[in-house]
């Protein structure tokens, strides 16, 4: 087995790449990375200077591959299987790489811009920068809400990489600026998401570490 992943089942983006890995049943070794132990961060560091998230090893080809997007790129290139993440036609390509990016730059970052300012100390709290990606998650929201009228997934029937982005993006989005009753495509969407094997078991093994989320104070 050559592949190794290094992540945090708690880690949204983590759950991007492992989303992939599930799909496609990709053998690959598990490393959990407690980034609260000084050795652990800067064997990460080692990787990937950023010091980010999940970072994918591949021994047989000698290759360290950072950031989400770039490890399904390199999965759907290198290890295909039956679900393919990058259609094939240029222009649905291209498409899907756009809704992965608007999935990852603003959905999940202003979530996680929400979520890690409850951790921040009462007098270095962001209010203003808070308020910023409420609206930002209020505007992808309207316009994904539009773009899953019709159903399925993200790019209608198949399952791509963009899904790959939206299911953490969404699924803690939800929580930190809920979706609202105007918005019932998009909490439909998240639900078929959630239906998908793949997508359950990563929930499922991040349900433990739950608690560790940051709570609103
Ligand atoms: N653009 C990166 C973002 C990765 C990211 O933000 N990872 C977070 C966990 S969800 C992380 O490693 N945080 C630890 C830190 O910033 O120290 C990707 O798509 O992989």
């Amino acid at each position: 087995m050559s592949l190794t992943l290094h992540y945090h089942p708690l880690s949204s983006f983590c759950w991007k790449a492992l989303i992939a890995l599930y799909e496609n049943g990709t053998p690959f070794t598990p490393n959990l990375v407690n980034l609260g132990d000084a050795g652990e961060r800067a064997a990460l560091r080692k990787l990937w200077p950023i010091g980010k998230f999940p970072v994918l090893s591949d021994a047989a080809r000698g290759e360290t591959v950072p950031e989400s997007t770039i490890i399904i790129e390199y999965l759907d290139r290198h290890y295909p299987g039956t679900t393919r993440f990058i259609p094939d036609d240029p222009d649905t390509a291209r498409e899907t790489r756009l809704r992965d990016r608007v999935f990852d730059l603003y959905v999940h970052l202003p979530m996680q811009k929400i979520m890690l300012d409850r951790l921040r100390p009462a007098d270095a709290k962001d209010p203003h920068g808070v308020a910023e990606a409420r609206a930002q998650l209020r505007t992808s929201y309207d316009m994904i809400e539009r773009q899953v009228a019709g159903g399925g997934f993200a790019m209608g029937a198949d399952f791509t990489l963009a899904d790959c982005a939206a299911l953490p993006a969404l699924f803690y989005g939800s929580t930190v600026e809920p979706f609202g009753a105007e918005r019932p495509q998009l909490a439909a969407y998240l639900e078929r998401l959630k239906a998908r094997p793949a997508v359950a078991r990563v929930i499922a093994e991040a349900e433990p570490y739950f608690r560790m989320v940051p709570r609103e104070t």
